[in-house]
């Protein structure tokens, strides 16, 4: 059993990964490590902090691990908010104040097309990779659904006629940022180890 540490306090992240894990791997959460913590992410870019948050984590316990930074990156924003996603509307990570100043901004905007970007920074015996996962998709009108967390009450992916927190994680699971990236980790894995 491969025993790899995810690098992230966000218990929906956790959830995500956990329900696309394969046989023979196992997730270690922070708080099994006792990190309680949070990780400073002062990079300018989600590589940046991905590297930031993965070494954090692998200098306290050398043990094999991941960390997962995304963005939500809004064409007519020029890309924003992007690496500052989490810290848009204030310093506090608040989702509810992030979709309204997201919505604001885009009141006068004809163009909503948006994208998910993660950017999973793996540590495994020494060797640094990153993978990425982006789905397109736009930024919907007003807020729906309940499910998920963060932005999906206002990201549709392409294809799609509602939003990510309108889908079961299963649903999201099959097209999303995270899940792209994380099933380029699970095939290094399997042809490296
Ligand atoms: P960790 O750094 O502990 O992993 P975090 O919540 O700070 O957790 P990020 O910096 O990667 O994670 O998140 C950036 C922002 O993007 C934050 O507001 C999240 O809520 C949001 N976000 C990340 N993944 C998302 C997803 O799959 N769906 C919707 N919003 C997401």
């Amino acid at each position: 059993m491969t025993e790899l540490i995810f690098a992230t306090h966000n218990l929906h992240k956790l959830q995500e990964i956990q329900s696309l894990l394969p046989n023979g791997i196992k997730l270690v959460s922070l708080d099994e490590y006792g990190i309680m913590q949070e990780i400073p992410e002062t990079g300018a870019t989600l590589e940046e902090n991905a590297l930031i948050k993965c070494k954090f984590v692998y200098d306290k316990t050398g043990q094999p691990c991941f960390a997962d930074d995304t963005g939500l990156e809004v064409e007519a924003l020029d890309g924003r908010p992007g690496v500052y996603s989490a810290r848009y509307a204030s310093l506090k990570k608040n989702d509810g104040e992030n979709i309204e100043k997201l919505l604001y901004e885009l009141q006068e905007k004809p163009d909503r097309k948006a994208r998910f970007r993660t950017v999973i920074q793996l540590v495994w015996d020494d060797t640094y990779i990153q993978f990425e996962g982006i789905v397109n998709g736009k930024i919907a009108m007003e807020p729906t659904g309940y499910s998920g967390f963060g932005y999906d009450p206002v990201f549709i992916p392409e294809g799609h006629e509602r939003t990510f927190a309108e889908m079961e994680l299963e649903e999201k699971n099959t097209m999303s940022h995270r899940a792209r990236a994380f099933e380029k980790l699970v095939q290094w894995l399997s042809e490296n180890i």
